[in-house]
């Protein structure tokens, strides 16, 4: 007798405004169109969120190319197939890149296979604490003064650790302003989102000059093909270099790694292709002694309840880039939205699946566009 298989994807756009705009060094995101995924099995469903930004500047998925993927090439391969995450990447190895339009679909398949089996996915994955600790990302503010009640008010909150993103020209002076608001002992951390050019004195000059902050590490100032850049800086600072962008998988982990790339990971299961390859990033990880972190990208509940449950991994030595529902939406698409306490802690879930129960009167609210993705 063969098990459940996989017997419709759904692709579902929803639009969901940020309660405050979110500025980059690639640019600013004031609402998320966002792609879900939910797949049906044997009466039970799951649900996928996918991370991709509207347009390629993070990196080159954008959301309606990850759609476009799912339904003319990812997810044809698997619709009729057994309802086994383990199988998803091998099976859509034949196809190159998309690892974020991967990752939804093997996402919702994980979901969906531990709901019916009554398996949280935290414990599926290895997890091993009921609560992690959590930071906040702050965008890029209109003023310094915005910059420095900004964090005070994150501080207040609770958050254990805040990251501020840079740019050239918006590094030196501001982690000055927040560091001088925070005082020495707030763990502070800066991410460039790969925007400084290895050519340019000054902004190679201006990451050094962040070296006297205290920062607990400098994220992915280079872009994501110049890992060497990275090395060199790694070099020459005395602050932890983390990569982000160029973490696409185990094996870059790996060569990032033998290279002197980075000594600080950022694990996204979405950027690496799926909840699975980002255990066995976090598995190399821990083997290596090298302290991980999870990322975030502007999650709803149901990417931020899948991060939880990877951050709930025991080399997840680092606060996440996980925070409250709150902070990113007036409303959350699950019918409990996410916390912080007072120790700047999340709680897991620990229910079947994801564990989030999902609000499908408030995600059919907000849905633009209804697809499926049909056998070839
Ligand atoms: O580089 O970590 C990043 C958001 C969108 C795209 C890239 C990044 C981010 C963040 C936000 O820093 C983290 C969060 O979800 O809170
Ligand atoms: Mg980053």
């Amino acid at each position: 007798m063969s098990g459940p298989t996989i017997e419709h994807i759904e692709l579902r756009r929803i639009s969901l405004p940020l309660v405050r705009p979110f500025q980059t060094s690639f640019g600013t995101w004031t609402e998320r169109d966002i792609l879900l995924v939910r797949v049906v099995s044997d009466g039970v469903e799951g649900w996928g969120e996918c991370v991709a930004g509207t347009t390629p500047t993070y990196s080159s998925e954008y959301t309606d190319g990850a759609h476009r993927a799912v339904r003319e090439f990812l997810g044809p391969l698997l619709l009729g197939r057994p309802l086994a995450a383990a199988a998803v990447a091998p099976t859509l190895a034949p196809f190159k890149g998309h690892r974020m339009a991967k990752a939804t679909l093997e996402t919702a398949i994980l979901d969906a296979e531990l709901r019916g089996a009554g398996r949280s996915m935290a414990a599926a994955l290895g997890g091993t604490r009921t609560s992690v600790p959590v930071g906040v990302s702050v965008g890029i503010p209109d003023t310094l003064d915005d910059l420095r009640r900004i964090v005070e008010d994150h501080r207040a909150e609770g958050y254990r650790r805040i990251k501020l993103k840079i740019k050239p020209g918006f590094d030196v002076t501001p982690v000055a302003a927040a560091r001088e608001q925070l005082g020495p002992d707030v763990t502070l951390q800066v991410d460039a989102n790969a925007a400084y050019r290895v050519d340019d004195p000054d902004q190679q000059q201006a990451l050094e000059d962040l070296d006297p902050f205290g920062l607990a590490l400098v994220e992915q100032p280079f872009p994501e093909e110049q890992v060497l850049a990275h090395v060199d800086l790694a070099a020459r600072m005395r602050t932890p270099i983390c990569l982000d962008e160029s973490i696409l998988d185990r094996a870059t982990t790996a060569d990032a790694l033998s290279l002197g790339a980075c000594s600080i990971v950022n694990i996204k299961a979405g950027r690496v292709g799926g909840c699975l390859e980002a255990a066995a990033i976090h598995d190399l990880c821990v083997e290596q002694d090298v302290p991980v972190w999870c990322g975030g990208m502007l999650e709803t509940g149901i990417g931020r309840a899948a991060n939880l449950a990877l951050a709930s991994l025991p080399g997840f030595k680092l606060p996440g880039d996980i925070s409250a529902s709150a902070r990113y939406w007036h409303r959350d698409v699950v019918t409990e939205p996410f916390t912080v306490d007072e120790h700047g802690r999340m709680a897991v879930p620990d229910g079947p699946g994801l564990g989030v129960d999902i609000d499908i009167d408030f995600i059919e609210s907000v849905t633009t566009a209804v697809d499926e993705v049909t056998p070839r």
